[in-house]
């Protein structure tokens, strides 16, 4: 751990983790930062260099889909390119090991699925010696994804949804992606500005609820409802615990709020 994050302070969180029966773990792309994945506000976030409005609603979708699947393209491409770091693993491995624990995230990159995935083949059950498959153990409890999946795409016109990991060739509107159902467009299955985030934000909401911490990292905590998650937990009467190198409007709100990277710090509040 690097020597300026407070030592007091990740002492007292992890009594707090250990005391809580249940774990809310809220994410955003700070844990994914230091997996080399830009983060979307900030000095060198990705809506510095590109405006949300033109990329990131169904309003530029309609208007230039070959343009926003461009956009789309490069941010698989980077994602894929990219490991699951310290922190991802941490937090899949305390899933794993613990009862209560539920990771939610705002990221669409598939990290924290990559981490849990890696840690059920190497965790083959005592005594079998052979490799078991994410569903067979308590790997399976992926995390919430509560804006989408950048390796997923929906249909435009019907209910279709799958994985679709293959390049997109975004030269022209007519080499998109199209449905296997209806031949009609695809686009990403991504919770895009203004749209209703499914069931997942439901899940995450009740979870809050009955959680007695939530564990923020990585987040700015400006998007809702996501933000809203971990004030439902305090509000509900548990404890926040954050993780970021700034602050940000849940610091005042929470328990502990140590001032770190995600990689540096959250192996040692939940290791
Ligand atoms: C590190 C680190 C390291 C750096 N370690 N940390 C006005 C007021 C309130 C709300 C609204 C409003 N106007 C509009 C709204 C609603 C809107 C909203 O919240 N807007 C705000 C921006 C104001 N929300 C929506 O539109 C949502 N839908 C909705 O409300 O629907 C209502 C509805 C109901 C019923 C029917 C119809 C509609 C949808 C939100 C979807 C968000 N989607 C995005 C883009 C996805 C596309 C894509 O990925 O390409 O999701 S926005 C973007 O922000 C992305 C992220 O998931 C999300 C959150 O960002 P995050 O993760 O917090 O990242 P950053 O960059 O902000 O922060 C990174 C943090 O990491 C920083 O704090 C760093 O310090 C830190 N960090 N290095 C740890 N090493
Ligand atoms: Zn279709």
């Amino acid at each position: 751990m690097s020597d300026e994050i407070d030592p007091q302070g990740v002492e007292h969180a992890r009594e707090l983790l250990s005391e809580a029966g249940t774990v809310l773990v809220l994410t955003g792309a700070g844990i994914s930062a230091d997996s080399g994945l830009a983060t979307f506000r900030g000095a060198d976030g990705l809506w510095r260099n590109y405006r949300a409005q033109e990329l990131a609603t169904p309003e530029a979708f309609a208007r230039d889909p070959r343009l926003v699947w461009e956009w789309y393209g490069m941010r698989r491409e980077a994602a894929a390119s990219c490991e699951p770091n310290a922190a991802h693993l941490a937090l899949a491995r305390f899933a794993i090991e613990r009862d209560g624990i539920t990771i939610v995230t705002q990221n669409v990159d598939g990290l924290h699925t990559r981490a849990a995935e890696m840690l059920a083949v190497e965790q083959p059950p005592a005594g079998e010696g052979r490799v078991v498959r994410a569903d067979e153990n308590k790997a399976a409890r992926l995390p919430l994804e509560l804006h989408g999946c950048l390796f997923r795409v929906r249909c435009t016109q019907c209910e279709a949804r799958y994985g679709h990991r293959e390049p997109i060739d975004a030269s022209a509107v007519n080499t998109l992606p199209t449905c296997r159902s209806c031949s009609s467009m695809l686009r990403p299955d991504i919770v895009w500005f203004g749209e209703p985030l499914g069931q997942a934000i439901e899940i995450a909401f009740s979870v809050a609820q009955e959680a007695d911490l939530c564990l923020v990292v990585g987040t700015s905590a400006v998007v809702q409802p996501a933000a809203s998650i971990a004030t439902v937990v305090r509000q509900a009467g548990g404890s926040i615990v954050e993780v970021n190198p700034e602050p940000t409007p849940l610091t005042s709100l929470a328990a502990v709020s140590l001032r770190g990277g995600a990689a540096d710090v959250v192996p040692s509040l939940v290791g």
